[in-house]
């Protein structure tokens, strides 16, 4: 619900450009850091993590066994492979761009990394 809501800032966002203020991100201004959580509801939460150039986000994994792969590699930090469970680990992005990402455990499971 949230994220359709989002898209759709998005949407209104991209339809008028030009109007010189600040972008407002939808999930607000960049964060110097974030965290990202594998739910055991096999999802990732936030879907979508606006951060700055260099920030580094931690991706919480808990007890249910998931890993994180990019979709693209160029720009994007490691993958974080194999089963992790109750544990976590920090991937750094200084490359500005958006990288989405999967768990190769559960496919179904998407994120994306937005760097600004
Ligand atoms: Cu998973």
């Amino acid at each position: 619900m949230k994220t359709i809501a989002m898209l759709g800032i998005v949407g209104l966002l991209l339809g008028c450009g030009g109007s010189g203020s600040t972008p407002t991100s939808p999930s607000g201004p960049p964060l110097p850091a974030a965290t990202v959580r594998a739910t055991p509801s096999i999802a990732f939460t936030p879907a979508t993590t606006t951060v700055v150039v260099g920030a580094t986000v931690t991706f919480d994994f808990g007890s249910v066994a998931h890993n994180v792969f990019f979709d693209a590699h160029s720009g994007a930090p490691p993958d974080i492979s194999g089963n992790n469970v109750n544990t976590s680990a920090g991937r750094t992005f200084n490359t500005a761009g958006a990288y989405t990402y999967s768990c190769h455990i559960h496919p179904s499971m998407h994120g994306t990394v937005i760097v600004q």
